[in-house]
């Protein structure tokens, strides 16, 4: 496939956005054009009001291997006595924004981990709300390999995870860690067989859509304030919570609802 095919591929289906990084014969690694349309799409689906949930996959056998490390933008230049790159800027430029996106985005956001997902592409699926792999699909904290540490929110996210101990060996190591391993150490939700992959998706997602997206962006940013905070703190954080979407007309549909003994429609976001 030509390098000047579409990054990214966006497909709207319902309340449902599909957005599938389109880079197969690099595995989808992340070039400068690739960050630019992904962020573009994410920025356009979290204005508009219709999308209710946010769908990442990737085109091919892989979901992202990461940087592209040929990027004549960023790969060290090899040729003897050359000047080191700043690889600091372009986390800065590019990581950074594309993870805090995700961690402020208005809807619940899945990552449909379809094949390897290595570096920057491990932690882009592990920023997002809820990840569904393949089973041939696999996580690999690839940065110790070529002397890098994890970015894009791994030091952050990996830990909290899988805890201390399986997140340094998964960094040091950098070993290529499989679906099922992810889902039995908490890395990821769950894993379903690749043929099941698409369905199971399309499930969640339109279950996703039809929930209260106010209240789903609200606990995950309450999960993330909690962390820093001792009980009682944290019990105050979630009465401010509540107070803001107790007003909501989410809630007063859902309690509406409820007493109908019919399908709320929830419509805030
Ligand atoms: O500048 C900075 O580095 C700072 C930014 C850091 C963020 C990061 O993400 S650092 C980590 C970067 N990613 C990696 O180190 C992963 C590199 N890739 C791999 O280790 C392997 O490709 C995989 C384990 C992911 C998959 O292995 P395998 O055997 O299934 O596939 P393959 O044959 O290695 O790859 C298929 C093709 O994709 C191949 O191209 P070719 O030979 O068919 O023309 C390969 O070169 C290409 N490819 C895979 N990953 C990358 C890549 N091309 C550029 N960049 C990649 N990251």
């Amino acid at each position: 496939m030509a390098d000047d095919a579409a990054p990214v591929l966006s497909h709207r289906d319902g309340a449902v956005q599909t957005l599938t990084l389109n880079r197969p014969q690099a595995l989808n690694s992340f070039n400068g054009a690739m960050h630019d349309a992904l962020s573009t799409e994410l920025k356009a689906a979290a204005a508009d009001s219709a999308v209710r949930c946010v769908v990442i996959t990737g085109a091919g056998r892989g979901f992202c291997a990461g940087q592209d490390l040929s990027d004549p933008a960023i790969a060290p230049d090899l040729t003897p006595g050359a000047p080191p790159r700043d690889i600091g800027n372009l986390i800065e430029a590019r990581y950074k924004p594309l993870a805090m996106l995700l961690h402020h985005f208005p809807v619940p956001v899945i990552a449909a981990v379809n094949g390897v997902a290595a570096g920057a592409g491990a932690n882009l699926a592990l920023n997002c709300d809820i990840v569904l792999a393949a089973k041939s699909a696999s996580f690999i904290q690839a940065f110790s390999k070529i002397g890098l540490v994890p970015d894009c929110g791994g030091t952050w996210l990996l830990p909290r995870l899988v805890g201390r101990a399986h997140a340094m060996a998964l960094a040091l190591l950098g070993d290529k860690c499989n679906a099922e391993d992810a889902q039995r150490l908490g890395m990821i939700w769950r894993c379903v067989d690749d043929a099941a992959l698409a369905d199971e998706t399309k499930a969640l997602a339109e279950r996703l859509a039809g929930m209260p997206s106010k209240a789903l962006a609200e606990t995950r940013r309450a999960f993330a304030a909690a962390d820093h905070m001792d009980l009682s703190a944290a019990l105050s954080m979630e009465g401010e919570v509540q107070r803001r979407l107790g007003m909501s007309h989410d809630y007063l549909e859902g309690v509406t609802a409820f007493f109908a003994k019919r399908a709320p429609r929830f419509t805030d976001r």
